[in-house]
């Protein structure tokens, strides 16, 4: 197969002038000053965008203030769903020109952009729609004394926490951000929403789609430009009530000092890790390799929740190694808007030489590069699947996340020492276990530290299942019923009659 073409719809949205959408309209700036988006297939500039400022960030935080204060808290609940619902509808209706923006920004396979980034995201807002109308309290009996015949009663209250501001990273330009957007307004919240300066075109078009349904003005604001200017003035912002964020660790952690620095702001974080995937021996090497596959090399690895740690048990090693070598040397290598493209390149230079600079530390550590661990000769960012034998634990690329094509593999021959292999990092994203023995699985479930755990099965979210890190891989929860407590304000009110 071959690249398709663009459709018109696309062509025409990137030949127009960008910058953000604020009080629903979208508005160049005031800056002079742009940044390049670039096609990381091609290392070519595909359009420029505005560089946000104070005067942007200012804007947009007073249209969630009025909104929030205004229209969308006059709006009930099952019309905030309503939107959701709407919004959901009309991304499957563009479902091809979204996509299609989203490989081009991304770099990421066509076939995953149409799946993850439109047909999981209308999931998501359906999802949150269907809570909108189901954000309750709950009512107390109290027992305190009665003196003189007066009684007591309490209830409590969830009340949208107000102005929300999420930071997106570049993996999942759209996905990311509906989680973020679909959260806060079924719990009558407004957000402000500041894409990845690699990716911030796609939920430029995504909010142009939310007018289209009747979201009401100032409910979705985008504010773009680079992280430390735009994003810190947005949690600096006196009228941000709340940080939502996802992406690196050490940048999530500075971004939660901020937010608690600037008045104890409500914070989630959903930051990276180093995530683990154990197979127990009982499982075949085709089945380990299948596993290895979906767990660590699915968009190029930059998946936070993906594998990059693999523990095989001794007597497998050398058979899984040389599968998976022929399954990964056979795969696709090329455009993202190729259909049959299964890997694609990283999204953007600065992360391919981050993965450069890994293959090097591998080598200088003397690990054994079993496959891959080069640069492909070809315009743009892409680096061949790479599978690492490590000496240890200790090696670093055991240790470091990675957030690419990158497998480190361990052998192990002793079942009792895995859950200590496993659990020896600082993060807890996400780990799969792989096993028929579903008695030792659920004996071993409770001591492995991690946010989200796959048994038999890897990377895979639901919206009604909740999503986020143990340990420095984060601080709540989205999705789920978990994300109401931290879009909402739980209040209680005691009454004496
Ligand atoms: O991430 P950052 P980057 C990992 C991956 C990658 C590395 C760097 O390993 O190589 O992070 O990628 C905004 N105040 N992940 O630089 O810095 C920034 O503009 C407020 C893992 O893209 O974490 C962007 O919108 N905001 C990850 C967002 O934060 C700031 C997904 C994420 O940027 C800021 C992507 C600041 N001071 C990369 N500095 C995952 N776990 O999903 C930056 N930002």
């Amino acid at each position: 197969m071959s690249e398709m073409n663009l459709l018109a719809s696309v062509t025409a949205f990137l030949q127009r002038s960008h910058g953000h959408y604020i009080q629903g309209a979208s508005v160049l700036g005031q800056a002079n000053e742009t940044f390049s988006i670039v096609n990381p297939a091609s290392g070519e500039v595909i359009t420029e965008i505005n560089q946000g400022g104070e005067h942007e960030v200012n804007q947009a935080m007073q249209a969630a203030s009025d909104a929030f204060h205004g229209v969308w808290a006059q709006t009930s609940p099952i019309e905030r769903g309503n939107c959701l619902n709407r919004l959901a509808d009309l991304l499957q209706k563009n479902s091809e020109e979204l996509a299609q923006l989203e490989s081009l920004c991304t770099g990421k396979p066509i076939q995953l952009s149409r799946m993850l980034d439109v047909g999981a995201s209308a999931d998501y807002l359906r999802y949150f729609a269907g809570w909108s109308t189901k954000i309750t309290g709950e009512t107390i009996n109290v027992s305190l004394p009665s003196f003189k015949g007066e009684k007591y009663s309490a209830f409590t209250r969830r009340e949208p926490v107000g102005v929300v501001v999420g930071i997106i990273p570049w993996n999942f330009s759209i996905m990311i951000a509906i989680w973020k957007l679909g959260a806060a307004l079924a719990c009558g919240c407004t957000i402000v929403l500041k894409p990845s300066e690699y990716t911030p075109l796609t939920m430029l078009r995504v909010a142009e789609l939310a007018k289209e349904v009747g979201i009401p003005d100032g409910v979705i604001n985008i504010v773009n430009g680079s992280g430390a200017r735009v994003g810190s003035s947005l949690i600096n912002h006196p009228q941000c009530d709340k940080v939502t964020f996802t992406g690196s660790v050490p940048t999530g952690m500075s971004v939660g000092k901020l937010a608690l620095e600037q008045g104890l702001k409500h914070t989630t974080l959903e930051l990276g890790g180093k995530n683990a995937a154990a197979f127990l021996p009982d499982v075949p090497v085709e089945k380990i390799v299948d596993g290895i596959l979906e767990a660590g090399y699915v968009y190029q690895g930059q998946i936070c929740a993906a594998a990059e740690r693999f523990y095989i048990p001794s007597v497998h090693m050398d058979a899984v190694l040389a599968l998976l070598t022929e399954r990964l040397s056979a795969m696709k290598i090329g455009s993202p808007l190729d259909e049959s493209t299964e890997i694609g390149p990283l999204a953007n230079k600065a992360h391919y030489e981050k993965i450069l600079s890994m293959f090097e530390k591998a080598r200088l550590e003397g690990n054994e590069i079993v496959y891959g661990g080069y640069a492909l000769e070809r315009p743009g960012f892409f680096v061949a699947p790479t599978v690492i034998k490590a000496n240890s634990a200790e090696d670093t690329l055991m240790k470091e996340e990675t957030f690419g094509p990158i497998g480190a593999f361990l052998s192990y021959d002793d079942e009792e020492a895995l859950i200590t292999l496993m659990n020896a990092t600082p993060f807890g994203l996400s780990a799969s276990l792989w096993t028929n023995d579903m008695s030792k699985a659920m004996r071993m479930i409770p001591c492995i530290k991690a946010g989200m755990l796959w048994v038999n099965m890897h990377t895979f979210l639901d919206p009604a299942v909740p999503f986020g890190g143990m340990k420095s891989s984060g601080i709540g929860r989205e999705f789920g019923s978990a994300f109401i407590e931290h879009y909402t304000e739980l209040k209680s009110v005691m009454m004496r009659y």
